[in-house]
């Protein structure tokens, strides 16, 4: 019912982007263990995994979210906001291509996958550093004959919206407040990160499931106490190149 596009881990990823967490050591066999564990945790939920070979001069190329948009009738390859990334883009669209018709962001836009949350037929886009005004217009028009509408979101220290924000339901929500308005959201039921748990709103949907990672068990226990279902995997030496779990794969129906 579901694929998901996902690349090994990099022997570079310690040379990763950084943007609002500070540099501390990654241990690459543990990440790739628990990157292992990942695609494990994704086919426990109804995914068949695709694992790209690793690109030993990428650091962030494990980080797929973020070089394409994926929907039912098409998806949109992007021009990720840090140059360093815009490599990563070729070879996922050439696995891509066999799926889906495709179109692009095209350059001086630019636009990370991990900006964009769809949920039903609106896809929300962060205003962040990686996605700019352009970007979202390009993401507009070209969705736009596919009946989706695209709306700017504001928000503030952290990477990406879905850093701030992601779908549980399509009515509900995990939000932190203090990177994202809950207003913006305020058409649907809102749950908070536990305030003790900064990182916590990013969690991969995929069906009925939540994978999320170990980190954040207070969190997690409010989507258990919310009737949710919640698959937990340990991504800790991902979380220091300042990834999370979407941003490791890119789920899409398999029958559309
Ligand atoms: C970067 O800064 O681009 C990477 N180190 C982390 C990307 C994480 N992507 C995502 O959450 N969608």
């Amino acid at each position: 019912m579901w694929n998901a596009i996902t690349r090994a881990v990099s022997p570079s990823l310690d040379r990763c982007e950084l943007s609002h967490i500070a540099r501390t050591g990654i241990d690459i066999a543990l990440a790739r263990t628990q990157h292992r564990d990942y695609l494990r945790a994704l086919e426990s939920a109804g995914c068949r995994v695709i694992v790209l070979a690793e690109e030993a001069e990428l650091p962030d190329s494990v980080f797929v979210e973020d070089v394409a948009v994926v929907l039912d009738e098409m998806a949109v390859l992007t021009r990720p906001g840090a140059p360093s990334r815009r490599p990563e883009v070729a070879s996922v669209a050439d696995l891509l291509r066999h799926y889906r018709p495709l179109e692009a962001i095209e350059a001086p836009a630019t636009l990370d996958g991990g900006d964009v949350l769809r949920i039903d037929r609106t896809l929300y886009v962060g205003q962040s550093a990686r996605s700019n005004p352009d970007g979202i217009a390009q993401l507009r028009k070209l969705l736009a004959a596919h009946g989706y509408a695209v709306q700017g979101v504001a928000m503030r220290h952290c990477l990406h919206l879905k850093s701030a924000v992601t779908a549980l339901s399509d009515d509900s929500v995990l939000l932190q407040p203090a990177w994202v308005d809950r207003e913006r959201f305020g058409d649907f039921r809102i749950i908070e990160v536990d305030p003790g748990e900064e990182h916590a709103a990013n969690v991969l949907r995929i069906g009925d499931a939540l994978v999320m990672p170990a980190s954040f068990p207070r969190t997690r226990q409010r989507l258990l106490d919310a009737g949710f279902k919640v698959i937990v995997v340990d991504v800790s030496e991902l979380q220091k190149a300042e990834g999370a779990v979407t941003c490791c794969s890119l789920v899409f129906r398999s029958d559309p």
